[in-house]
């Protein structure tokens, strides 16, 4: 198997800390995103949404969408377990992945894409009113998270998942889109502290 890569971009690094936490190694394939080469003919015919981290397996099925790709291997390798335990915990991890992907990621993602003149190209229409009216949004949503954070070690409960993934890769994303963790967000502090200590935090 194969996966795609994409560098600094925050799917593909979702998935390369996924896999750095199974402690799983996949031959990775760069395609350099700034040179537009996940538009090429060849990522297309892979995946038609033209986005990555793009799994192929070697009988040539292909996987996208970083938390599916993640489910095959949980799947594949059970431990430790990054979907939660039982069917209370896999309820709340995938609960907290969801909330923290399409609410928070997405919110910071738009405050990126829709303002940022490295953007104009990859999301047409750019709308710079979005982007603005995205970032009350990721602060109200990182308020929220704290809340959560202040009792419970990771976001979904006690042990780490790939929320903790999905909120990680979020975070180090306030950056290029110019939003700051607030200073009395102090369980998110603590938390985006220890989760970037982790080895995994590197891949
Ligand atoms: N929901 C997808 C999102 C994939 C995605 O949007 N990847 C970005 C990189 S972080 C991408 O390939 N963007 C290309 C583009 O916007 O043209 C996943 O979780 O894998």
């Amino acid at each position: 198997m194969k996966l795609y890569d994409g560098g600094r971009a925050p799917n593909p690094r979702r998935m390369r800390i996924f896999l750095a936490e199974k402690g799983i190694e996949v031959p990775l394939i760069p395609v350099d995103m700034a040179a537009m080469q996940h538009k090429s003919a060849e990522i297309t015919a892979l995946n038609p949404f033209q986005r990555l981290p793009i799994l192929e397996l070697d009988d040539g099925t292909v996987l996208t969408e970083s938390v599916a790709i993640s489910r095959y291997f949980e799947e594949l390798h059970p431990e430790p377990p990054l979907f939660g335990r039982g069917a209370l915990g896999k309820a709340q991890v995938e609960m907290w992945n969801r909330r923290v992907e399409l609410y928070l990621m997405a919110a910071i993602t738009a405050a990126f894409r829709h303002t940022h003149p490295a953007m104009v190209e990859w999301e047409i229409p750019q709308v710079p009113a979005w982007g603005e009216a995205n970032r009350p949004k990721a602060l109200n949503y990182m308020k929220i998270i704290d809340d959560q954070l202040a009792t419970h070690e990771f976001v979904a409960g006690d042990e780490f998942s790939i929320a903790d993934i999905t909120l990680l890769v979020a975070l180090d994303f306030l950056k290029p889109a110019r939003i700051v963790i607030p200073d009395e967000l102090n369980h998110l502090r603590r938390w985006h502290a220890a989760v970037s200590s982790r080895p995994s935090a590197k891949a």
